[in-house]
């Protein structure tokens, strides 16, 4: 389905009266938003393949219908979800889940709509239709040669289909882990997943990074091979300057202070990139800003701080991706909804009154510390968004005009109602 620019001209039109209301009467509360417009407008998060499709439960899944039944309309998707936001400029695949085959034709149908590849994700927590060995006892720490040689060879090739494509990183998430005590040799587990992940490091381009995921928990039970962020640094800091932590932001025991250790991540120079979700219990994998919004917005306090002392480029220097699946709602408005609650919270983030903050601190003035942060959180910037994405030649409000337009439904109509998401 294609979004033309009259359509959206039209709706903008629609709305324009109230939001210039709206936004005039920001301007004349916070005099500085116009100076980050220009930020927010060049902050583009990227949009994983596998979020297109209404996600699962082990005990079921329910398809809204009219999901992406290949590569090229995963492209469509979030070409339509770019379309809307101008702010969702990139696409994330898994493999095997996709299964690039033209890669040139994949390549220009994606610039069609605007977009690049973000991050390749690789893909040993499961068993691959024809492989050799299975993964049943983990992938790059496993006690056979055999099997950590099959899983390095399978992140090569994700590297080889990912430069076809014009990415530029590789994303590593292992399930590898043990469910009970006695398992695993915990030492050598990571002396294994260390030299299995020097070997992909070897084969990363020049111009790639290597990006790795920890996760507390979920599919083992008892360890993680790369459990927490203080193991995913040992390894990145092992492998060379090419590698990063990632953080996802469900993958923490409850309650871990995350805008912390995004904190320490960035002042080692290790931080490399987000998963975007929420959650509240555990891996939950819910709309980003739903549960939590003042979490997000410190996160972004924190990275706002930190990427600003490094002298990073925000837009550039971070690999910002969402990672959710939803069982009841429709992906594509989930998605619309994940990436303005990220923006919202970068917005906020870059409002506040960082000098002030910073004397305050100087201060041991507890009080007005939280002050300063809270009055920044609690500043409606919803207006300052629409605005953002006017001048980018966005839809003010793209929630409303994905219903209006009856963009499931028509989905719908041209790929049926059974249709799955994923390739497995
Ligand atoms: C694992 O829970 C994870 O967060 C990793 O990023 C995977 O690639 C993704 O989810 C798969 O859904
Ligand atoms: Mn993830
Ligand atoms: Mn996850």
């Amino acid at each position: 389905m294609q979004l033309h620019r009259s359509t959206i001209a039209d709706h903008n039109e629609s709305l324009l009266k109230d939001h210039q209301r709206r936004i005039q009467y920001l301007r004349s509360e916070v005099p500085r938003v116009d100076e980050v417009l220009p930020l927010l407008t060049d902050l583009q998060v990227a949009i994983p393949s596998w979020a297109l499709g209404t996600g699962g439960t082990r005990f079921g899944r329910f398809s809204g219908g009219g999901e992406p039944r290949s590569l090229e309309e995963k492209i469509e998707d979030v070409g339509l979800l770019h379309a809307l936001n101008q702010s969702s400029g990139s696409i994330s695949l898994h493999i095997p889940w996709d299964v690039p085959q033209h890669h040139a034709a994949i390549r220009t149908l994606a610039a069609q709509h605007g977009l690049l590849f973000d991050a390749m994700n690789s893909n040993t927590f499961q068993d691959h239709p024809g492989q050799a060995y299975s993964y049943k006892f983990g992938s790059l720490h496993h006690v056979d040669k055999a099997v950590r040689k099959q899983a390095v060879e399978h992140n090569i090739e994700v590297i080889r289909q990912g430069v076809e494509l014009g990415s530029k990183a590789l994303s590593i998430w292992l399930s590898d882990g043990s469910n009970f005590p006695g398992q695993l040799n915990f030492r050598k587990a990571f002396q294994n997943t260390l030299e299995s992940l020097q070997e992909i490091y070897a084969a990363l381009p020049a111009d790639w990074k290597l990006w790795l995921e920890y996760k507390a928990f979920e599919p083992n039970f008892y360890s993680g091979t790369v459990a927490d962020w203080g193991q995913s640094l040992l390894f990145v800091n092992k492998l060379g300057p090419k590698a990063f932590t990632l953080v996802d932001l469900g993958h923490h025991l409850p309650n871990a202070n995350i805008e912390q250790i995004v904190s320490l991540l960035l002042m080692e120079g290790r931080l490399g990139g987000f998963h975007f979700n929420d959650s509240k219990y555990g891996d939950d994998d819910l709309t980003t800003g739903s549960i939590r919004p003042y979490q997000l917005f410190l996160i972004f306090n924190e990275l706002v701080e930190g990427m600003d002392a490094r002298h990073m480029s925000h837009s550039r220097d971070m690999g910002w991706m969402i990672d959710a699946s939803h069982n009841v709602k429709d992906p594509l408005e989930d998605l619309l909804q994940s990436v303005e609650a990220i923006k919202l919270a970068y917005a906020q983030a870059l409002l506040v009154d960082r000098k002030a903050l910073q004397e305050a601190q100087a201060q041991n003035d507890v009080a007005r510390a939280q002050e300063i942060l809270q009055a920044s959180f609690r500043t409606d910037l919803r207006p300052l968004l629409a605005e953002a994405r006017l001048q980018a030649g966005a839809a003010l409000d793209p929630l409303q005009l994905f219903r209006q337009l009856h963009v499931r439904n028509s989905l719908i109509k041209e790929r049926g109602n059974t249709a799955v998401a994923t390739g497995l």
